[in-house]
């Protein structure tokens, strides 16, 4: 039976369009759960929606229809975006479905009967926007220090979770497994600035709107957001409902993948609540950094940004894909811009990867109609890029088991750009001229082939349309992921992967 892998994305809120930064998360998840499932893996790869909260209860006011409206919409827009870019995600999860519902107000209820929640009074600061609670002394120049908008007093009769009560398994639990939170920096950041200082219990319950998961004892009271969303991880693997096998069989989650800013929610209220129900943690927490436009976040509130689909139709889905897998330092910060998009576009995938491919094809046609073997009248001059190719398998898999994915793809890339200096050192064009030189030139004619086609079957992790075509031009079913000496290729025309954009 296979290994099972259970990778998940924030589930994000349908509160307005989604743009180029959500896009990079879910991307990023594909790229790893697409590997994993390319390395025999069972994957799960989860996203959805959190579709509960004032805010949204707020725009679908202000837009004059029921919030259930207004969600619904946009996460049907949502779907088809994550479709436009392959998103092989295994569940789509949304927080209003019913399976959902009756799962949090089980996990409440059960969390109330035990003593970990309770009831008291609420007298603090909220900010709606992000959805969060703040102390005076966490606020900065007495704005959210998320988003830096106003703040407000909220008193109230509300439940609390008994935050507190975990704080030391919690913080022994960080220390004893080091690869909970990733990267290490974000780790400390909990540690020190959240954790230390004293965790307060948290206001779990919510009277002031009614958008929200009715608490099933107290029904004036609506669970907090946090809570709701921060279940789904479980509630979708069907955890307190009628068929939990998936939930027996995936969980614990091997990598949840979040961006920086809710990585305390993720590392603090999470992990304390499955302690509370006597659950496992998540394997891993990693926490991404952002994409930024100008050196400030892509964001909706700011509103600076593009719908991603006119990005996805101008240049294509994968170069989209390649653009933000391979541009940013998973973990930093990166900044996003069109005209680097066109110039990796250019000098990458139109240069690099689709001139290699044309190249070669249209010599193996040229001087082989399209047929070759390896007669293996190999030279010294082959040995580096044999090599690489031998390598790039072990090198792709280290680079992704440690999330360094933007390496993994360089890594690819590398053997390809070594494979168009080959065709420059050993000059197929040459030997084609000398009928004594016609076993050299199949033999430099197959390690090119060779090298595409290991390449290609790795690229299906990062961009599974290219990676299909190239495949599809070889016309070969070998998916071995090391290189082969005995393939019979009988290959198809060439024709152009990706053209050269022009960028006036
Ligand atoms: O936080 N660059 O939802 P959300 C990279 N509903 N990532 C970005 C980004 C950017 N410019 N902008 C946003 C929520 N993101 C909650 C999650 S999970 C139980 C609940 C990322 O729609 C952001 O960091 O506001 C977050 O990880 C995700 O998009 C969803 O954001």
């Amino acid at each position: 039976m296979s290994k099972s892998f259970y990778i998940t994305t924030p589930i994000y809120y349908p509160s307005g369009n989604f743009h180029i930064g959500h896009c990079y998360t879910t991307i990023i998840a594909d790229a790893i759960a697409r590997y994993k499932r390319l390395k025999g893996y069972d994957v799960y790869f989860q996203t959805g929606t959190d579709e509960h909260g004032q805010k949204i209860e707020n725009k679908a006011k202000e837009a004059g229809i029921t919030p259930k409206e207004y969600v619904d919409h946009i996460v049907s827009d949502t779907i088809h975006l994550w479709d436009t870019l392959h998103i092989s995600y295994d569940k789509f999860f949304r927080t209003t479905d019913k399976i959902h519902v009756e799962a949090v107000q089980k996990i409440f209820t059960k969390l109330y009967e035990q003593g970990d929640i309770y009831k008291g009074e609420y007298k603090g600061l909220y900010c709606t926007p992000c959805e969060s609670f703040w102390t005076p002394i966490q606020l900065v120049d007495g704005k959210c220090p998320d988003c830096n908008r106003e703040v407000h007093e909220v008193s109230e009769e509300a439940y609390f979770l008994k935050l507190s009560k975990y704080q030391d398994r919690l913080v022994e639990y960080i220390e004893s497994h080091p690869n909970f939170i990733q990267p290490e920096s974000r780790k400390n950041e909990m540690i020190h600035n959240f954790i230390q200082p004293g965790l307060q219990d948290l206001c779990v319950s919510r009277t002031s709107f009614r958008w929200g998961i009715p608490v099933p004892f107290d029904e004036k009271h609506v669970v907090y957001v946090w809570v709701d969303a921060l279940t789904n991880y479980i509630t979708s693997l069907g955890y307190m409902g009628e068929d939990d096998s998936s939930f027996q069989k995936y969980w614990p989650a091997d990598l949840q993948l979040v961006g920086k800013e809710i990585v305390r929610f993720h590392t603090i209220i999470w992990p304390i609540i499955l302690m509370a129900l006597g659950l496992e943690l998540p394997k891993q927490v990693f926490g991404h950094g952002w994409l930024v436009i100008n050196g400030e976040k892509i964001s909706k509130s700011l509103g600076n940004y593009k719908d991603p689909r006119e990005y996805i139709e101008k240049y294509g889905v994968d170069a989209v894909r390649y653009y933000v897998l391979r541009e940013v330092s998973f973990g930093s910060d990166g900044a996003f811009s069109e005209e680097a998009l066109i110039t990796r576009t250019n000098a990458d995938l139109a240069n690099n990867l689709g001139n290699l491919v044309n190249r070669t094809l249209s010599m193996v046609h040229k001087y082989f109609d399209g047929k070759i073997t390896n007669p293996n009248a190999s030279e010294e001059i082959d040995v580096e890029l044999t090599s690489m190719i031998c390598n790039l398998s072990s090198i792709v898999d280290d680079k992704m088991e440690s999330l360094h994915v933007n390496e993994a793809i360089e890594a690819i890339f590398e053997v390809l750009r070594r494979a168009n200096k080959y065709i420059d050192e050993t000059m197929p064009w040459v030997l084609a001229k000398d009928e004594t030189k016609k076993d050299r030139l199949e033999t430099v004619l197959y390690h090119l082939l060779e090298s595409i086609r290991v390449s290609a079957v790795l690229l299906e992790a990062f961009m599974p349309d290219t990676s299909k075509e190239i495949l599809r031009q070889l016309q070969i079913d070998d998916k071995s992921l090391s290189y082969q000496d005995t393939l019979c290729y009988q290959v198809g025309s060439p024709s152009p992967i990706f053209e050269r954009i022009d960028k006036d």
